[in-house]
């Protein structure tokens, strides 16, 4: 059975709460449930994770590269800042596809650069949940050739 995993960082646990006019009114639990609903449909599972902490996503990425064909993955602001987050994802052989609900490039200046892009197969932003959607669906088309 083909894998995805679905990784997301420092509070996105908790979208649907606050800032909705920033990343909308939907969970994170919604989101898990829309992707695992499309990798099912698809004949993929899907495993998810979130953390607020770095060294769990190091270790989450650092385990996948015998488990998943694909990675889906919000690093929120460790997206500007994480040297380690973009050394994992060198290290695997896993595609990896950054996400970000909100457009970073319209936003302040200390979140449009990315550390992980270039480490990344892609990288979709401004999107909202629609974004996870279309990385799922990338990541299964790229593990069916
Ligand atoms: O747009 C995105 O998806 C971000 O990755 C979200 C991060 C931000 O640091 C990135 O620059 C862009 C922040 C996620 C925080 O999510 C919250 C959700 C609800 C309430 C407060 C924070």
């Amino acid at each position: 059975m083909k894998r995805l995993l679905l990784l997301n960082g420092p509070n996105i646990n908790l979208l649907g709460k606050r800032e909705e006019n920033i990343y909308g009114s939907f969970t994170l639990a919604d989101i898990e449930m829309e992707l695992k609903k499309i990798a099912n449909e698809n004949g993929f599972e899907l495993d998810t994770f979130q953390s607020n902490h770095e060294g769990d996503l190091v270790d989450k990425i650092q385990q996948a590269n015998s488990k998943y064909n694909g990675i889906i993955f919000n690093p929120a602001a460790y997206t500007h800042t994480s040297i380690a987050l973009r050394d994992a994802i060198l290290a695997i052989d896993v595609p990896v596809i950054e996400v970000h609900i909100s457009n970073i490039h319209s936003r302040e200046a200390f979140r449009h650069q990315s550390m992980l892009a270039p480490a990344c197969a892609g990288q979709i932003v401004g999107l909202g949940k629609m974004g996870y959607r279309l990385a799922c669906i990338a990541l299964m088309e790229q593990a069916k050739q």
